[in-house]
């Protein structure tokens, strides 16, 4: 069965990584890159190198778009709208759900079908099991194309709006970010009384950060630990707050979650802490 033709746009690492799948399943694979080069080791396993956008997205009636930010999207297909008519956009570039939806609309102005995608994986990942795309427009383009887009990743479709994959893709985005800003404050906190930042991460974070993993489902809901009470979490917080400007470090990162937790009532809250507490919420 003849495979279904794909033009890529954009060859960075996911860009790459994203053709290398399409030209490993067989799909006939059109790339186009502002920096030439890079094509060159995908044009040598048969992808064909496209000379100007406009001449990548005619080729193709699927275009997955994967560059570095919306308006960079925008400015490279600002000259080939009219190639747009009737081809299918899946783009898998990074960006907020109101770009998503200016972008849908833009691409329907110009007689073009689309979908936004939020890709839920680091390159490696592509082609293998265990990577996501989240993908958000049309139903019916989502499912006209799936054998596509099923050899990139799994495939999520999240529903007809199509800022739905950006905020997902973003809501998961930050609570990873978020992670990783908690590490990045713990390891500095050792680090003021001379501990090894690095073992420290790998010997007793992660192990901790492991075992706490399974409340995170009732967080949402109930608290940040579901079983501890709120007043006891309140003051855990604001020491570690207190603690982090006692050893000299900013605590404007953690100062945040005292906000959505209700006001002490506790009588045991020192006036330092309902300071604290004060000074953060709302
Ligand atoms: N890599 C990752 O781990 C993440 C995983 C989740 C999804 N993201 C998003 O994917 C988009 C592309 O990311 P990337 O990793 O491919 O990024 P880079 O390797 O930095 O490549 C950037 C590409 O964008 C092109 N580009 C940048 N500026 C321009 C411009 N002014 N005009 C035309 N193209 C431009 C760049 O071209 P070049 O520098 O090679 O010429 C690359 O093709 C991104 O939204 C991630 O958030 C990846």
């Amino acid at each position: 069965m003849t495979k279904t033709a794909v033009t890529v746009l954009g060859l960075g690492a996911m860009g790459r990584a994203l053709a290398e799948a399409t030209l490993a399943a067989g799909h006939p694979t059109t790339v186009w890159n502002r920096s030439a080069d890079k094509a060159a080791d995908l044009v040598a396993r048969g992808a064909v190198p496209a000379a100007t956008v406009a001449e990548a997205v005619g080729a193709a009636p699927v275009v997955i778009a994967c560059v570095l930010d919306q308006p960079v999207l925008r400015e490279i297909l600002d000259p080939a709208t009219d190639a747009l008519a009737g081809r299918a956009l899946v783009n898998l570039t990074n960006g907020t759900p109101d770009e998503a939806r200016r972008m849908a609309e833009w691409v329907a102005g110009h007689g073009g079908d689309y979908l936004d995608g939020g890709i839920m994986a680091v390159p490696p990942m592509i082609g293998e099991p265990g990577a996501l795309i989240l993908y958000s427009g049309p139903r019916e383009v989502f499912d006209r194309y799936r054998a596509v887009l099923d050899v990139l990743a799994e495939g999520d479709h999240l529903g007809a709006d199509p800022g739905l994959a950006a905020l997902y893709d973003l809501a998961l985005l930050g609570g990873m970010y978020g992670m990783f800003a908690g590490a990045r404050h713990a390891a500095a906190l050792v680090a003021t009384v001379g501990g090894d930042p690095v073992r420290f991460v790998e010997q007793r974070l992660v192990p901790w950060l492991n075992a706490v993993m399974p409340a995170l489902s009732g967080s949402a809901e109930a608290g940040d630990l579901a079983d501890s009470s709120v007043a006891m979490q309140r003051i855990a917080i604001a020491n570690i707050i207190r603690a982090s400007r006692e050893q000299g470090l900013p605590a404007d990162l953690l100062a945040h979650l005292l906000a959505p937790i209700a006001p002490p009532t506790d009588p045991r809250i020192t006036e330092d802490v309902r300071r604290l507490a004060d000074l953060t919420i709302g």
